[in-house]
């Protein structure tokens, strides 16, 4: 039997949703080109969408709003966001972005140039994005393990350190600006990084000297696994876990909209006290001057509680539980789900869900759109729409390896009585899955396709 875990909070706001009526969810659908970025969130019931800045923040971050400095310089949220930032990464310059791709973008304009690669165990969308936009190219080398979606193995982020060097080698060493780990690994199913894969990035990376970046938006989620599934670590207080992740890099990007539990914010730390001059001069065209970095002093302020908030065991304990209880009641239901679950979200695998629908007729988002009719619910496809890509050599199509629609878990939102509700939205599903029908597009733009794409049933 699934346990749901008993939440270390109670509840002292609460916010009104509704289920609009199947007729109006047709209709809403339809108009919206059958993607759900262009539904109204009053017009969802369980939005599922995104973990991303849709954290219920504590009273304590909510008093912290309260504290802000609106000081254009030198705002006494800064400095306490800096003592969280160093605190916890080690990393002896940081600046605030206003989000995590902010980060992505300053970091990426210093150091990429038109025909380096970037090597990853894999890019997010904003971050492959990135990379693309500074005329780089942005390179996935997952360990096999991680494309398994009936794989369950503990630490299913790993990048394959085979590969890692053999690609070091084969490219010239000038044109790997640096490479980075995604922790956990949102694109392959919010899997965990093992520490001994980290250690071994940096000390490959590190021999050819190439600088190595963490892209560490659910760092404290994938502590938390190191401590569960690692017997090392079983004794070992977060924050230290933590601390030795940063140890191995020099520097992060961090999207604080996830495991620092804030709306919006992110940083970007590093070590290297000569691209941090390029990143200070970068950050004042794009983002703001470097004590603020187009945040507010009160964001500043939620960002820096939500740290230490974010690292707590009791959280991490039920932030995890959470995710694991919906996805052992879909396991129960037989439902076809990426295993184990992730930190952040459930992945449902539309490759097993929908056999019948092709790559090429977007399971994933038929998915997403079955999921909204039958039960309002929001989700998101990590599959085709997001990731296939023209192959530079043929002009044809590079499809995923996998076809997921992600279910993410906002924190500190939604009851047992919500996930029971999405579990039984699935299995009424997946009863009746030979009624699904694939999609095509009527609208497809070149970069960040999945945001504004518009599709038509088959
Ligand atoms: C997520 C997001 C945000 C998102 C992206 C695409 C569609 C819907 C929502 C953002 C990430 C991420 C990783 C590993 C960098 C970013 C960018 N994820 N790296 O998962 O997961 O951060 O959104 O603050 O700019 O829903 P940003």
């Amino acid at each position: 039997m699934a346990e749901f875990p008993v939440e270390p909070f109670r509840i002292k706001t609460v916010e009104p949703i509704r289920k609009p009526e199947p007729e109006e969810r047709q209709r809403i659908l339809r108009q919206a080109g059958y993607n759900l970025f262009a539904v109204r969130a009053s017009e969802v019931y369980i939005d599922l969408l995104t973990d991303s800045g849709t954290a219920a923040m504590s009273d304590n971050q909510w008093s912290g709003i309260m504290h802000g400095d609106e000081s254009y310089a030198g705002c006494r949220n800064f400095f306490n966001l800096e003592d969280a930032v160093q605190s916890i990464t080690g990393f002896k310059h940081f600046v605030p972005t206003h989000q995590g791709r902010a980060a992505e973008s300053v970091l990426f304009a210093c150091t990429v140039k038109p025909g380096d690669a970037v090597p990853s165990n894999m890019h997010f969308d904003t971050t492959q994005a990135n990379v693309i936009a500074r005329g780089g190219q942005p390179v996935d080398l997952i360990a096999d393990e991680g494309l398994d979606p009936t794989l369950r193995a503990p630490f299913k982020g790993d990048i394959d350190l085979h590969k890692l060097e053999t690609f070091i080698e084969e490219t010239r060493p000038d044109a790997i600006p640096l490479g980075m780990l995604t922790v956990t690994n949102n694109s392959g199913g919010g899997q965990p990084v093992s520490m001994g894969n980290i250690r071994s990035t940096s000390e490959i990376l590190h021999r050819y000297d190439i600088p190595f970046f963490l892209d560490a938006c659910r760092y404290a989620e994938n502590a938390y696994f190191i401590k569960l599934r690692d017997p090392a670590y079983a004794d070992t207080p977060l924050v230290d876990i933590a601390r030795e992740i940063f140890s191995y890099a020099d520097g992060c990007t961090m999207s604080a909209k996830k495991d620092a539990l804030v709306n919006i914010g992110g940083f970007l730390a590093l070590n290297d006290d000569r691209l941090f001059e390029q990143v200070r001069q970068e950050l004042i065209i794009r983002e703001g001057f470097p004590t603020y970095g187009g945040l507010a002093g009160r964001d500043l302020e939620a960002i820096a509680r939500g740290l230490w908030e974010g690292l707590e065991e009791s959280y991490l304990s039920y932030r995890i539980g959470h995710t694991r209880y919906l996805a052992d009641r879909l396991n129960e239901e037989g439902i076809p789900i990426l295993e184990p679950p992730g930190g952040h979200a459930v992945y449902l695998d539309a490759r097993r869900f929908l056999p019948h629908i092709p790559q090429e007729e977007l399971p994933g988002q038929a998915l997403v759109c079955a999921l909204y009719l039958e039960g309002g619910i929001r989700s998101v496809e990590i599959g085709s729409v997001m990731f296939a890509r023209e192959d530079p050599e043929t002009g044809g199509t590079l499809y995923p390896e996998l076809e997921l629609v992600r279910m993410a878990i906002p924190r500190r939102v939604y009851t047992q009585a919500h996930l029971d509700f999405v579990v039984d939205t699935c299995r009424r599903l997946y009863e009746g899955r030979d009624e699904i029908a694939g999609l095509r597009y009527t609208y497809a733009p070149e970069l960040l396709r999945h945001f504004t794409a518009q599709f038509e049933p088959l």
